[in-house]
């Protein structure tokens, strides 16, 4: 009975060792990353890799199911496979200690490996982390495998009786590698912190000048005029994040440089920060959209952005637009996490508001959104467009170069496609009969929205009322009131852009270039 019982508890305790194993090394690892590079760490590198390889079919069902938890989802799931795999080798160690310790090493190998692969990383110290921290591990695990058995022996007999060991050493041993363990990530993230700290100084420090084109005042008329339906404008608070990043880039703007170079640039330019504010500056209401918004779907706001106009730079660089014989017809720009995005440089220089954005809704971007500078382009969906922490742009063609979402099954081109959305009322609510609010958004950028139509189950299509137009690159408010009689009812809206295009019927998923169809709301009026 005790022999069973000790080596039950055993067990537990060696898989206990793996446990801790792993958790001195991600400790470690930290520690070191955040000396390194944060990006570097292993469970950042690990999801980096993970959602670069994630097929587009299955990034965008997560996108859809966890929205912007996803990648808290994603980052819980390698950790819960880690521990199970931890507690694995823990009782590995305890029947054969070396194998133990050997595979803690190889989870650092795929860690360095993962981190060397990222595009954005740029040195093999990126390895540093993920195997200093495996050595951390792969010590520890030998050393506590140690103290589960007796002194001298070398393998457990699987036999004879279990010999006598030290409980209370292990225990405390255990203890100790947790505190130490705890103390090595606790540094790191109070190191990670003083970066961010570093970045965040340098955003509060900035004071965004007066544009000298201010953005034109919005009219009275382009508000909402039915509760329920989206503000005007997009508090920052509000404005959705659609990127890659695991670990929010914080740059700090005093050191951040912004290169432009590449075909046809004939007086290639590097940039900083305060160049861009003492630059002219323009400022302009512009409604961006996520390709991988869902018909209906919330990826989609209107912001204030300050900038720097795109073409001014282009031009000041020498680029040509391809229509008078440049050489370049893709702008690639790149972020400081190594995203790609993939313009056409015409249309980054047929007259439309294309900027470098420096500043949103009254304050420089935030973090989330890009600081400290990103591109924003009335028209396109944000893949091929809307750079955040944007740090170079190469001028090149659309043969020689296929950016990050192109080389991922995602259209080369994709201007935003005419669409609609019932912001009220709701799905499945259950409005009192009679006069009944129906309102939402609609968006065409930089062609506009002309007219949209509401359709009340089979019924025929009716004219909504559209709040005033601001300008044609932002989105359009629109209501209609409803007679609304008893029983289960079906509200469709649909839109018409100012070139006469009716917004498809035609249900299309998000990839290759954004999904099409119309928004239904399904109610049941009392
Ligand atoms: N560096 C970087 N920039 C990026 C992305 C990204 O993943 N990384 N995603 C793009 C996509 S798909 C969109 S829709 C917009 C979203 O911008 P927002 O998060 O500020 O709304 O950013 C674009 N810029
Ligand atoms: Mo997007």
């Amino acid at each position: 009975m005790t022999t069973s019982g000790a080596s039950w508890q055993r067990r537990a305790f060696a898989g206990l060792s793996g446990l801790l194993a792993a958790y001195a090394s991600l400790a470690v690892a930290e520690l070191i990353a955040a000396l390194v590079r944060p990006e570097a760490g292993p469970v950042a590198a690990v999801g980096g890799a993970a959602i670069d390889r994630t097929p587009a079919p299955v990034k965008d069902w997560a996108i859809r199911t966890f929205g912007e938890d996803d990648k808290a989802v994603l980052q819980l799931g390698i950790l819960v496979v880690l521990g199970l795999l931890a507690v694995a080798l823990g009782l590995v160690a305890l029947r054969y200690r070396r194998a133990g310790a050997v595979g803690v090493l190889a989870f650092g190998v795929v860690g360095a490996v993962a981190a060397t692969s990222r595009p954005d990383s740029v040195s093999l110290t990126d390895a540093l982390p993920s195997l200093m921290g495996a050595l951390a591990g792969a010590g520890l695990l030998h050393w506590l495998i140690g103290r589960l058995r007796p002194s001298g022996s070398t393998t457990p007999s699987a036999a004879g009786p279990e010999p006598a060991w030290d409980r209370r050493g292990f225990l405390l041993s255990a203890a100790a590698a947790a505190a130490a363990s705890t103390g090595a990530g606790g540094l790191g993230l109070a190191l990670g912190g003083s970066r961010a700290r570093d970045a965040v100084a340098s955003r509060e420090a900035v004071v965004l000048p007066a544009p000298a084109s201010p953005a034109p005042a919005v009219p009275g008329g382009a508000r909402p005029r039915v509760a329920g339906v989206s503000p005007f404008v997009t508090p920052n608070k509000d404005f959705y994040r659609v990127d890659t990043a695991l670990v929010v880039p914080k740059v700090d703007a005093t050191t951040w440089r912004l290169r432009i170079h590449g075909r046809g640039v004939g007086r290639p330019l590097t940039l900083g920060f305060q160049d861009l504010l003492d630059r002219e500056l323009i400022e302009r209401d512009i409604t961006l959209t996520c390709v991988s918004n869902e018909v209906g779907g919330p990826y989609v706001g209107n912001a204030r952005w300050i900038g720097v106009r795109l073409a001014d730079l282009l031009r000041e660089a020498g680029v040509r637009p391809p229509s008078r014989g440049g050489g370049a017809d893709q702008l690639v720009a790149r972020s400081v996490d190594g995203m790609t995005l993939g313009t056409p440089v015409e249309d980054l220089m047929d007259g439309r508001d294309a900027m470098l954005a420096v500043g949103m809704n009254g304050e420089p971007l935030p973090l989330d959104h890009g600081f400290p500078a990103r591109m924003v382009v009335p028209g396109l969906y944000g893949y091929v467009s809307a750079c955040k922490w944007i740090e170079d742009i190469e001028l090149t063609t659309f043969d020689a170069y296929d950016p990050y979402w192109v080389k991922r099954d995602w259209a080369r081109e994709a201007p935003v496609k005419t669409q609609s959305r019932i912001d009220t009322p709701k799905p499945f609510a259950r409005p009192a009969a009679g006069a009944v609010m129906v309102g939402g958004v609609a968006w065409a950028q930089h062609r506009g929205i002309d007219r949209v139509e509401i359709r009340v189950d089979d019924g025929p299509w009716q004219r909504a009322d559209l709040a005033a137009e601001h300008t044609t690159d932002t989105w359009r408010l629109w209501s209609f009131p409803w007679k609304a009689t008893p029983g289960g009812h079906t509200l469709t809206v649909r839109a018409t852009d100012r070139t006469g295009t009716v917004q498809t019927e035609k249900r299309t998923g998000t990839v290759p270039d954004g999904a099409s169809g119309w928004h239904s709301v399904v109610v049941t009026v009392e």
